[in-house]
């Protein structure tokens, strides 16, 4: 039998990061439409930020990324989170909207253009200093179009020594979190494709290298939970971008296609010890809301996570373990098939209502007029910088 004190308590303490970029203007390239009363400088992402956490109690976290999120004082902002209840998360940085960068960024065949990209990388780590970050998280947008544009293992010497050298610069208490991506924007090969690949460079660079598994980088039909149990296995699962999928990299709000495989991912980290502090995994969202409202967007999605923990945590273990050792196929699959199919929502309203918060964070949210506010005080809202 499951243990429901357990499960609530887990719940209570879940950490949820949301994107900056997910409260700014976003679109696809086709069009980006704006919404009245969006942020118009990371400040305001705080803002907006503060209201997710404060109708969901699990949202205390906030990446930023740069450039997008530049400031001055990155201190000043660390400070403004603070004072709203929140931290800021990872430092995501951004080597993929320059001209310099057509090439490829950290593998770009020129050293003058690696230079550069590995400064910014340096930059990222300040910035971290200033806001307590723990985390760089990388992806890259290198890679070729076309067979034969340039060497695929001189790309991944390159790659390695630009991480090696802004690997040696993180402080103790710092991580580099290494995405991968199967396509897009390059359309041949991509130097971080895969899992295997972020894999073994984190290997080579130290225990402080993990992966990030976003769960819309992969080819359809791939099955992600075993991504996420074979990396927390050997202790390398860095950190989740979640969103949902139904053809390439959708950006969607998590959970939203396909419930049952955010389960599937959740109950292997329920299963294999990554919701225990010392694994330090970070569960980040990485969506853009391009034509629902943003606020609620991202309370739903942090929702959809926390529904989908409940029914990963009420998994009957001993029950599962019992049948797979009999090999009872039927009755193993039934005992997780039993747990998904639970509904989960009064059990999440009454552990919000333990937690002092209204049972119904939409509704909470809807009460608060954050929105009237933002619409009449905001005008000219940033775009997130993603679809532009
Ligand atoms: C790339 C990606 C990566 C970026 C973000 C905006 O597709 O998932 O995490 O930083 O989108
Ligand atoms: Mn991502
Ligand atoms: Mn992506």
């Amino acid at each position: 039998m499951t243990d429901l004190s357990a499960v609530k308590t887990a719940l209570k303490s879940q950490e949820i990061e949301t994107p900056s970029w997910g409260y700014g203007n976003s679109g696809t390239r086709f069009k980006v439409f704006a919404q009245p009363g969006v942020p118009r400088d990371p400040f305001e992402k705080l803002d907006d930020a503060a209201q997710v956490h404060a109708a969901t109690g699990v949202a205390p976290l906030v990446s930023l990324h740069i450039p997008w999120d530049a400031v001055d004082d990155y201190a000043e902002l660390a400070a403004h989170a603070k004072e709203r209840g929140l931290r800021l998360g990872a430092i995501n940085a951004n080597t993929f909207q320059e001209d310099d960068y057509k090439l490829g960024s950290v593998t770009h065949p020129d050293p003058k253009v690696r230079r550069k990209a590995v400064d910014h990388l340096l930059e990222c780590v300040d910035i971290m200093d200033a806001t307590g970050s723990r985390d760089l998280k990388l992806w890259f947008a290198d890679g070729t179009n076309y067979p034969g544009q340039d060497d695929i293992t001189a790309r991944q010497e390159r790659l390695a020594e630009a991480l090696s050298e802004v690997y040696a610069r993180l402080g103790e208490d710092q991580r580099m979190v290494l995405e991968y991506k199967l396509f897009e924007p390059a359309f041949y090969t991509t130097d971080v494709p895969d899992w295997g690949t972020s894999y073994a460079h984190c290997l080579k660079l130290g225990p402080r290298a993990k992966v990030v598994v976003d769960t819309g980088h992969h080819a359809p039909g791939t099955n992600i939970e075993f991504i996420v149990a074979f990396l927390l296995r050997e202790g390398r699962l860095g950190a989740f971008d979640f969103n949902s999928r139904f053809y390439a990299d959708d950006d969607l709000m998590v959970g939203s296609a396909d419930p049952f495989q955010l389960f599937r991912i959740l109950h292997e980290v329920a299963k294999n010890g990554g919701f225990e502090k010392e694994q330090e995994v970070a569960f980040m969202l990485d969506q853009c809301h391009n034509i629902e409202a943003k606020i609620p967007a991202v309370i739903r999605s942090v929702m959809n996570v926390q529904e989908a923990t409940a029914k990963a945590l009420l998994v009957d273990l001993d029950a599962l373990r019992a049948a797979q050792a009999a090999g009872d196929v039927l009755g193993a699959n039934a005992v997780l098939m039993d747990a998904y199919n639970t509904d989960v929502r009064p059990l999440l309203r009454e552990v919000r209502e333990e937690q002092g918060l209204d049972p119904d964070p939409l509704a909470a949210y809807a009460a608060t007029g954050w929105q009237d506010h933002i619409v009449a005080t905001r005008v000219g809202g940033t775009q997130a910088g993603w679809g532009a």
